[in-house]
């Protein structure tokens, strides 16, 4: 049996879910969604982080205490992810104890083992990162490079984590193992930080208090990325279950946008090496979703939200589009016009329109019941090919390809009948039966190819088309005879 452990980031609460953060959650799900379907284990986790000086002042700008607030804005999350259908098995908040435990724990390890010094740092602190900068990565000499606002200048005692002394290990860690990073751009960038050698880097906070307490250090609190970090481990019980975390752990997957690179890639498995534990085994690492070519997000207030599209048409086709628009760690230029037309001809047209035909076709004059599947025989629909390139597609973390696979199947199911043309025939003669036989088991397969991206209209096609429990993902023959259901158009056609 297989396991697949994977992560999304943990958001921060101090805004509400948008496209962005929406997007990451889709592309965890998908794959969480994929390795079930090949029967592996999943262990799928998001959850929120809650912690920091940018939530702390969130919290009293809004006249309620930091534990109010992130009580109700986590919930937002929450539901927000159980309306577009992400079936994460655990949602770790960082307010939670277990968590807090796991934090003390995995930090006085790495103090311990002598990792972790005290010293006063002075740096240049963008709040809405919750990050130091250096001042040659500011914009104009002041302003933070993500969000565009002064960064200001602090100063403190701190606790420091001993970075540097894993610069060469990293180094060897990439170098030895390049399918570590996906996309491999993404390799290159954090191979070529690590050649310009690191610092060390605080860990700790004495000027505020929302955060989880230094255990050996009442008066200081642990800097909100160096806590939420270790949610990874939270999960599958680091320092509490060993069982758990060794079934786990290390063979993980980390899905994260490309801003918060550094802090996966880097630091967070000096960290894993400081504690005695195995680095993580992958990085997932999307590009962003752009409006307009300028990147969404809470801070900047340009928001598309994800919701109003998922009511509006469905979750499905809010998930179908991000995961189509394009590929997995590319940047893509969102909107509502493309999303309508990707909709409309994909889903609509293509998808929705076959299944249609073949039910309404088989209803009218093949008595209602399913048309047997044939042998594979010359495959006219290139099912076979396509199946196979899907299944690597997915299984290579490549959702924009496997789907374009399993609408290829569409396509050629929708030219087999515009070729055969059952519906000028005054009854269904064998040619007619053939092809619809063919195009029912393409809908089937292309149906499991999709399911990840769309689960509810995959499950309503097996349905309609007279599938049972979930089939094998390779041509099938079978006789047919089950009854087909005609129902709703799958995807009604949008004019804007
Ligand atoms: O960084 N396009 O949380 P966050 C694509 N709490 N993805 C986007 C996006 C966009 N326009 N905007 C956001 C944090 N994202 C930390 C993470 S993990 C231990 C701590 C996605 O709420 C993307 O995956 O700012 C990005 O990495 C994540 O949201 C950051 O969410």
């Amino acid at each position: 049996m297989t396991n697949f452990y994977i992560t999304t980031p943990i958001y921060y609460v101090n805004g509400d879910p948008h496209l962005g953060t929406a997007y990451a959650e889709i592309n965890a799900d998908a794959f969480a969604r994929w390795h079930r379907l090949l029967g592996d284990q999943v262990l799928f986790v998001t959850g929120t982080d809650e912690y920091g000086l940018k939530i702390a002042q969130a919290a009293a700008e809004n006249g309620v205490t930091p534990q109010e607030w992130v009580d109700r804005t986590s919930e937002r999350f929450r539901r927000a992810w159980g309306k577009l259908d992400i079936s994460f098995d655990d949602f770790i908040r960082t307010t939670e104890p277990r968590h807090a435990r796991t934090v003390q724990e995995f930090l006085s390890e790495i103090h311990r083992r002598g990792y972790i010094y005290k010293d006063l740092y002075v740096g240049l602190y963008c709040v809405s990162c919750e990050a130091y900068y250096q001042e040659s990565e500011l914009v104009n000499g002041r302003d933070c490079p993500v969000h565009g606002r002064p960064v200001t200048e602090m100063s403190e005692e701190n606790y420091f984590f001993a970075l540097s002394k894993f610069n060469d290990r990293l180094i060897e860690l990439y170098e030895s193992n390049p399918g570590a990073i996906i996309p491999e751009t993404r390799l290159h960038e954090v191979l070529g930080f690590l050649r310009q050698g690191l610092t060390d880097v605080s860990i700790t906070r004495s000027s505020i208090d929302w955060g989880v307490r230094v255990p050996w250090d009442e008066g200081h609190v642990f800097y909100v990325w160096y806590d939420a970090l270790i949610n990874y481990l939270t999960a599958v019980g680091y320092g509490t279950s060993q069982g758990t975390f060794d079934r786990w752990w290390p063979s993980v997957h980390h899905l994260l946008g490309k801003d918060i690179l550094r802090f996966h890639a880097v630091w967070w498995p000096a960290m894993c090496m400081a504690a005695g534990i195995d680095p993580p085994a992958q990085f997932l690492v999307t590009g962003w979703m752009l409006v307009n070519g300028e990147k969404m997000s809470k801070s900047l207030g340009n928001q598309i939200d994800p919701l109003a599209v998922a009511s509006e048409l469905s979750p499905d086709a809010l998930r179908y589009y991000l995961l189509r628009a394009n590929g997995f760690g590319l940047d893509g230029d969102v909107s509502m016009e493309s999303l309508y037309r990707v909709y409309n001809a994909d889903l609509a047209n293509d998808l929705g329109n076959l299944l249609s035909r073949v039910v309404a076709l088989s209803m009218q004059k093949g008595g209602g019941v399913a048309p047997a599947v044939p042998e594979i025989g010359g495959d006219v629909l290139g099912a076979g090919p396509l199946v196979e390139a899907a299944v690597s597609a997915w299984n290579a973390f490549k959702p924009n390809d496997a789907i374009e696979h399993a609408m290829a199947i569409v396509r050629a199911g929708n030219a087999l009948l515009e070729r055969v043309e059952p519906w000028r025939r005054p009854a269904l003669d064998p040619e007619s039966l053939d092809a619809l036989g063919r195009v029912r088991e393409g809908l089937r397969l292309a149906a499991a190819i999709l399911s990840p991206a769309i689960p509810r209209a995959s499950a309503e096609i097996l349905s309609r088309l007279g599938f049972g429990a979930r089939g094998e993902l390779r041509w099938t023959p079978e006789p047919g005879g089950a009854a087909l259901e005609k129902g709703a158009p799958l995807f009604p056609r949008v004019v804007k």
